[in-house]
């Protein structure tokens, strides 16, 4: 910085797409701060080095940051001071900020140079500012590439680019570049694994109204499915052409007035490449892109994928709380990471397995009251017949992903322990029992789960759902159930979770999280009507509740549910462990 004549300079824990979880190569936010959680963005000026993240991430950070010389900023919180508001008040007269134009997005560059007013502020870029620095960076990936079939999908790629060129009509525009991985992934049915728990490719898309071109890493091996797929694409008519040529492919095309008017999405462009549209002189409209909502909203095939894929899940999941049962208590050499191994030799049982969809959290006692706890490999914490044991784990199958949470007790719980558990279960069936209008948003339905924690003063700092790839991202938008004023409507066929919870540090955690999809519910004089409908199958553990604290309606909707999932799994079940579900899922 000193040499460069930089102030500060800004990196993201992301990478060129603004992906959630990035690729060792771009996990430089790790690499200097030894923090790993998905979110954290870093300033270093001359004086101070900072780690911005939130409240998933707090207790995890602070075990970490203070011996890598950083200090946490929370995010999140009603009194945060974000990158841009921070920079704002740290900049002097004559400011160079250098920001990695690889990892921001131009989002976030326009977000800082809203907020900074200081005289002579200047932003420079810096693409890729760290590998100067980071000796024995990870190349980056180029693994290999399948197809995905249309009886999967449900949609050709050639008529979701045809939805992307009428929607180029519609917006007065001539081609659209895409830079985020999932989006990409979905328009051309592709998948790949270049990426931990998400299958996506890292690439980018740029449709005009003629072609198709997909600039994606050739891997150096010359798999047959990777050649296979291209094969396949080529057939569609779609170019495939080196990552590396975008830019250059991007001036000539310019240059040859092939591109006209260009769409493109600020949150997933990297400044590097918006730099490049501006230098070209490209006719830019900036604006959210439309292929984030038609994958949200899944279509019957994907549907019928996503339930397939719960009930392998939950055929699982109950096979895994059955025997943890057996074994905690007996078996002495129970821990948090034998149960992760445990549940995922299960999971991987079916054929259409394809791997976790985000690391397995596996807590027990006061590791639970970490929202985001890493199960240690070694030494984990061993399990006991008492208290209560939280599973995080989600997987990829050929035709769905899945996100499930259940926290079951493993022997006697405290009352408060109690109390919690079913405070939170009650903030879960009272949101999976919303009838909602059309036009509802996340935020407006996610009091429904707080509400029971806000009256004995409790609550949870996280959101309360997210969206659900197919066969993608565990996270994805663009609905959320979260306090977050968010403008976007629920709407029949999107995916999203469920899941409230309560942490305590140094004691425990509960949290309890379903799958739903959000389906109509028929129409009267009001409007247009809609519920959720869960897709996770897996009971949840009665012999801890406080049966008082729930209403009737609660109890209805949980026996109800308790006996769906008995009705649906048992047959898939060894009978011994049917038999025990049907003990389980007895209505209270
Ligand atoms: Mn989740």
């Amino acid at each position: 910085m000193e040499k460069k004549g930089w102030d500060a300079v800004v990196l993201t824990g992301s990478d060129p797409h603004s992906s959630e979880y990035p690729a060792r190569r771009w996990k430089q936010v790790e690499w200097l701060t030894g923090f790993s959680g998905e979110a954290g963005d870093v300033v270093v000026t001359a004086s101070h080095a900072g780690l911005w993240t939130d409240s998933r991430y707090f207790i995890a950070a602070q075990q970490v940051l203070p011996a890598a010389g950083f200090e946490l900023h929370k995010t999140r919180l009603p009194d945060s001071v974000d990158i841009p508001a921070w920079l704002a008040a740290e900049a002097g007269e004559n400011f160079t900020l250098a920001v990695d134009s690889m990892t921001l997005s131009l989002e976030a560059v326009n977000a800082i140079r809203r907020a900074v007013s200081a005289e002579g502020f200047e932003i420079v870029s810096a693409p890729d500012l760290i590998d100067e620095i980071w000796e024995g960076r990870p190349p980056i990936p180029s693994g290999p590439i399948v197809t995905m079939d249309t009886k999967y999908s449900g949609e050709s790629r050639l008529s979701k680019i045809c939805r992307i060129r009428s929607f180029m009509r519609d917006n007065g525009c001539d081609s659209m570049l895409i830079g985020g991985l999932d989006e990409i992934a979905w328009t051309l049915n592709v998948r790949g694994n270049d990426i931990e728990y998400c299958p996506v490719v890292i690439s980018y898309l740029l449709v005009t109204q003629e072609d198709t071109f997909w600039y994606v890493r050739r891997p150096g091996h010359r798999d047959p499915s990777t050649l296979a797929s291209f094969a396949e694409l080529s057939e569609d008519g779609i170019s495939v052409l080196p990552y590396e040529d975008l830019t250059s492919d991007f001036r000539a095309l310019q240059r040859d007035r092939r591109l006209g008017r260009l769409f493109a999405d600020p949150a997933t462009l990297n400044y590097e490449i918006a730099l490049t549209l501006e230098q070209s002189g490209a006719d830019t409209l900036f604006g959210e892109s439309p292929v984030q909502i038609w994958k949200a909203v899944k279509n019957e095939v994907e549907l019928r994928g996503m339930r397939e894929a719960h009930l392998r899940d939950g055929i699982a999941m109950e096979k895994f709380l059955f025997w943890l049962e057996e074994m905690t208590g007996i078996d002495e050499r129970v821990s948090e990471w034998t149960a992760v191994r445990a549940l995922h030799a299960l999971k991987a049982k079916s054929p259409e397995y394809r791997g976790e969809s985000f690391e397995t959290i596996s807590a027990y006692g006061k590791g639970a009251a970490l929202p985001h706890y890493v199960t240690p490999r070694e030494n984990a914490p061993m399990l006991f017949p008492s208290g209560l044991y939280l599973n995080d784990s989600g997987s990829q199958y050929i035709d769905g992903t899945t996100d499930i949470t259940r926290t079951t007790p493993l022997g006697p719980c405290s009352p408060l322990e109690m109390e919690d558990y079913t405070l939170v279960l009650k903030g879960h069936i009272d949101l999976a029992m919303a009838v909602f209008p059309k036009g509802t948003c996340g935020c407006h339905l996610d009091v429904l789960a707080r509400n029971p924690l806000w009256r004995s003063k409790r609550n949870f700092g996280h959101g309360t759902g997210h969206g659900v790839g197919h066969w993608l991202c565990v996270h994805e938008g663009p609905h959320s159930i979260r306090q977050n004023t968010l403008g976007c409507p629920l709407q029949p066929g999107m995916v999203v979770t469920n899941e409230p919870g309560i942490y305590r540090e140094g004691m425990h955690g509960v949290r309890h999280e379903n799958v739903m999809v959000v389906v109509s519910e028929g129409s009267n004089d009001f409007g247009r009507w809609y519920r959720f409908e869960p897709l996770t199958l897996c009971h949840f553990d009665t012999s801890v509740l406080v049966r008082e604290l729930l209403t009737q309606d609660e109890i209805k909707w949980l026996n109800a549910y308790n006996a769906m999932v008995y009705e649906r799994l048992a047959l898939h079940l060894p009978p011994k462990i049917a038999e025990w579900l049907k003990e389980k899922t007895k209505a209270i």
